[in-house]
C-alpha cells in the first residue's frame, strides 16, 4: 500500500507532467476524396437524379430518375441498380416507365402500400398539358415490375414522402411553382 504523503506527491508530479506537455495542436485534416465513377454515358434525356433507394431490396441504394425539361421530349423514368463494387461503374439500368415527357420533375420513394418493398411516386411539372398526373409506381417484382396507379391529374413540380398522421402509411406532399393551380396539397394514404 502507498503511503498517503507518497501518494499525494504522485498526484502532484503527474499533475505537472500533464501541464508541461503543453495543448494539443490540431494538424490539418487530408482532403476528402471523391473519386469519379462514370454510371451511365447515355442516360435518358436531361437525367434528373434526385432520390436513391433500395429498390431490389439487396441491400444496396438504387439511383432513381427521370427525365426533366425541355417540355415537348420523350423519355423515360429508371433505375440503375447498385452494382456489388460501387466503384465500378456502367451500372444497369431498368426502365420504371416510358414513354414519359420531359417534365417529370418530381419523385420520391416510399414503401406506399406496406408490402416491404420501396416504391416511386412521380409526377409532371405544370408545363404539361392536361391531365398532369401524380402517380404511384408500385414495385411487383423486385424493381423489374411496376403497377401505376394514378393518384391525382393536377399535378406537382416536386413530391416529399412523409408520414404526416402517424398511421403507418407514407403519405405524399405536392405543389406547383408555376401555373394557374399552385395550392400546396397533401395526398393521404388511406391504404387499400
Ligand atoms: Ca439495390
Ligand atoms: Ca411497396
Ligand atoms: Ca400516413
Amino acid at each position: 500500500m502507498i503511503p498517503e504523503k507518497d501518494f499525494a506527491m504522485k498526484q502532484i508530479v503527474l499533475i505537472l507532467l500533464g501541464c508541461s506537455a503543453g495543448p494539443v495542436l490540431a494538424s490539418e485534416p487530408a482532403a476528402l476524396r471523391f473519386p469519379h465513377v462514370l454510371l451511365d454515358e447515355k442516360p435518358p434525356q436531361n437525367p434528373w437524379i434526385k432520390i436513391v433507394g433500395d429498390l431490389n431490396a439487396d441491400g444496396r441504394p438504387d439511383i432513381i430518375l427521370a427525365p426533366m425539361q425541355l417540355k415537348s421530349g420523350m423519355h423515360h423514368i429508371a433505375w440503375y441498380k447498385a452494382p456489388p463494387d460501387a466503384t465500378a461503374g456502367n451500372s444497369k439500368q431498368h426502365i420504371i416507365k416510358e414513354p414519359v415527357e420531359t417534365v417529370s420533375h418530381a419523385l420520391a420513394v416510399a414503401d406506399s402500400d406496406g408490402d416491404g418493398k420501396l416504391d416511386v411516386a412521380a409526377a409532371r411539372m405544370h408545363q404539361e398539358k392536361h391531365p398532369q398526373e401524380v402517380d404511384v409506381y408500385l414495385n411487383t417484382g423486385g424493381g423489374l415490375q411496376w403497377k401505376r396507379q394514378v393518384i391525382a391529374t393536377t399535378g406537382s413540380y416536386d413530391i416529399v414522402a412523409a408520414d404526416l398522421n402517424g398511421d403507418g402509411r407514407t403519405d405524399l406532399l405536392g405543389a406547383n411553382h408555376g401555373g394557374s393551380y399552385q395550392p400546396v396539397e397533401l395526398w393521404r394514404n388511406g391504404g387499400r
